[in-house]
């Protein structure tokens, strides 16, 4: 049965990997289904909308996060809000899959130290598609 997948990525924190997210979520979307396919859109608004508004991405992200199967994360672009879905999640039992690239940046200590969490530092884009085979296959 296709698995729900939340993909966490930045989007406040910076939108530089944002066509690798884009690029991600359409792969997993050939096997399974991801809640947050906006995450890879790239005409995202970035600024703040005033706390209602974001009280709705909020009660959103967070009954998606409820819902989901597995966390897929990109986190080599550093984000706020990543690391507290990653939190939230880890709280639920739900099971994290985490993604960077290692020639681009140092994961925190606050993820790589914490045995829940699976870690998967890459060199290559390509070396991220065969893991996510493993995982959505599992
Ligand atoms: O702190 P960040 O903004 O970088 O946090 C990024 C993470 O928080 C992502 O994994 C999303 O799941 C979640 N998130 C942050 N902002 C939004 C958002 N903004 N919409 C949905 N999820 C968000 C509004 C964009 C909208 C106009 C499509």
């Amino acid at each position: 049965m296709a698995k729900k997948v939340y993909f966490a990525g930045s989007i406040r924190g910076g939108r530089v990997d944002a066509d690798l997210y884009r690029r991600i979520i359409a792969y997993i979307q050939r096997t399974d289904v991801v809640l947050t396919e906006h995450v890879g859109h790239s005409n995202l608004s970035l600024t703040e909308q005033g706390r209602d508004r974001d009280a709705r991405i909020y009660d959103q992200d967070t009954a998606w996060l409820r819902e989901s199967d597995l966390l897929i994360g990109e986190c080599t672009c550093p984000s706020l809000g990543v690391g507290y879905e990653l939190a939230y999640a880890e709280h639920r039992g739900i099971p994290c899959h985490i993604f960077y690239d290692r020639s681009k940046a140092q994961l925190s200590a606050m993820l790589t130290g914490n045995p829940y969490f699976h870690i998967h530092p890459y060199e290559r884009e390509e070396n991220i598609y065969p893991l996510l085979d493993q995982i959505l296959g599992q």
